[in-house]
C-alpha cells in the first residue's frame, strides 16, 4: 500500500473534491492534513481523523504548519469562482497564481515526494479543436484560467531535479457534496436538486452547449493514481512535469443532461431558457486518452450512473 504510513497534505481539503480526497488518502491508510480557510461547518465536517489546519495558502505561516512535514501534497485549494476571480483578479493573483507557485517551491525545498496540482479546463480558453488534447494550445478567457496556467506551465517546465509534480486539467467535475447554491456552483448539482424538488430549471442559451462531465470519484482515482506514480518513481513517472486532462471523454449537451434526469425520475422538468452567458465558452470537451494510456486510469462513472447517485441520495 502507497500511501499507508505516510503523512499526506490536502490544500483545499474541506471543499467539494477535496473532501473526497480526503476520505480515500484515510481509507488508504494516510495521515492527513488538512489546509484549508473552511466555515465552521465544514470545518465540522473534515474527518476527526484528519488533522486541520484552517488557513490560507496565502499565509507562510499556515503552510509551513500544515505542510512542511508531508511526504505527498494534492493542491487543491483556490478561489474557485471565475466570477470572484475577474472581479478581484489581485485575490486571484495571491491565492491562486503566487501562493501556488511558493507552495510548489517550497514543497521542493522540503523534499515532498509527489505534488498534484489541480489545473483546470479554463486554461484552454475557447477550443481551437475538439476534444481537447493536452497540446490544445493555453489561451485563457479570464483571470482565473490565466492564474491556473501560471502554475500548470511551472509544473510541466520542472526539470528532473526538481519536485516531482504533476498538473490535473479537471472538466466539469460533479458528484455527491457538490453545493448547488454557491455562486460557482456547477450545472449538475443545480439540475439533479431541481428534479429532485420538482422544480424547474432554466438553460442559458438553446440547450445544445456541450460539457465533459467527470465523476468526482473518478477524479479523486486520478489523482491517488498520479500521486502513486510520482512517489514511486519519482521525477522518472511519466506523471512528472506533464500535464493530463481529467474527463470522462463522453459529450453531453445540457438538453441531454435534462432528458437523462428526466428519464430516471420518470417527470419531466420544466425548462426555461434564458439568454446565454456573457463569454461563456459553447462546447468544452476532452480527449482523456493520454491518462488512460500513461496511469491506467479509467473513467468509471457514467453521467447516468453519476445522476441516479445523486438523486437516490436527495
Ligand atoms: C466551468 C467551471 C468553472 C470554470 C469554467 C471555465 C464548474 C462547475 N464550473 O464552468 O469553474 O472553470 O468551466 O471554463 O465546473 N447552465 C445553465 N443553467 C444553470 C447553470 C448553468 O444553463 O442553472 C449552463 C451554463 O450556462 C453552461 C453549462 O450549464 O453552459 C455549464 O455550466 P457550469 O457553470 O456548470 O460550468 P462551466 O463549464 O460554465
Amino acid at each position: 500500500m502507497v500511501w499507508s504510513g505516510l503523512t499526506v497534505g490536502v490544500t483545499g481539503g474541506a471543499g467539494f473534491i477535496g473532501s473526497h480526497l480526503v476520505d480515500r488518502l484515510l481509507s488508504e491508510g494516510a495521515s492527513v492534513v488538512v489546509l484549508d480557510v473552511c466555515s465552521s461547518e465544514k470545518a465540522a465536517q473534515v474527518p476527526d481523523s484528519a488533522r486541520l489546519v484552517i488557513g490560507s495558502i496565502a499565509d507562510p505561516d499556515a503552510r509551513r504548519e500544515a505542510l512542511s512535514d508531508c511526504d505527498a501534497i494534492f493542491h487543491l485549494a483556490a478561489i474557485a469562482s471565475v466570477v470572484l476571480c475577474e472581479e478581484d483578479s489581485e485575490l486571484s493573483a495571491s491565492v491562486n497564481r503566487q501562493a501556488s507557485l511558493d507552495l510548489l517551491a517550497e514543497a521542493g525545498i522540503s523534499g515532498v515526494g509527489a505534488f498534484v496540482f489541480a489545473s483546470s479546463a479554463a486554461i484552454y480558453g475557447e477550443p481551437q479543436h475538439l476534444p481537447i488534447t493536452e497540446s490544445h494550445p493555453i489561451t485563457p478567457l479570464a483571470t482565473y484560467g490565466a492564474d491556473k496556467a501560471a502554475v500548470d506551465e511551472a509544473i510541466t517546465t520542472l526539470g528532473l531535479e526538481e519536485v516531482p509534480a504533476t498538473a490535473l486539467r479537471f472538466f466539469n467535475v460533479y458528484g455527491p457534496g457538490q453545493d448547488p447554491s454557491s455562486p460557482y456552483s456547477g450545472v449538475v448539482s443545480i439540475f439533479t436538486q431541481r428534479a429532485s424538488s420538482g422544480e424547474g430549471v432554466t438553460i442559458f442559451g438553446d440547450g445544445l452547449q456541450t460539457r465533459d462531465f467527470v465523476h468526482v470519484s473518478d477524479v479523486v482515482s486520478a489523482m491517488m493514481t498520479a500521486g502513486e506514480s510520482l512517489l514511486t518513481h519519482s521525477t522518472a513517472s511519466p506523471a512528472h512535469a506533464t500535464p493530463f486532462n481529467v474527463c470522462s471523454g463522453e459529450t453531453v449537451t445540457l438538453l441531454d443532461v435534462v432528458a437523462t434526469l428526466d428519464a430516471i425520475t420518470q417527470q419531466p422538468m420544466d425548462v426555461t431558457h434564458a439568454p446565454a452567458r456573457d463569454g461563456e465558452i459553447r462546447d468544452s470537451f476532452g480527449d482523456p486518452s493520454y491518462l488512460i494510456e500513461t496511469l491506467d486510469w479509467t473513467p468509471e462513472v457514467t453521467l447516468e450512473e453519476g445522476l441516479r447517485e445523486l438523486l437516490d441520495q436527495l
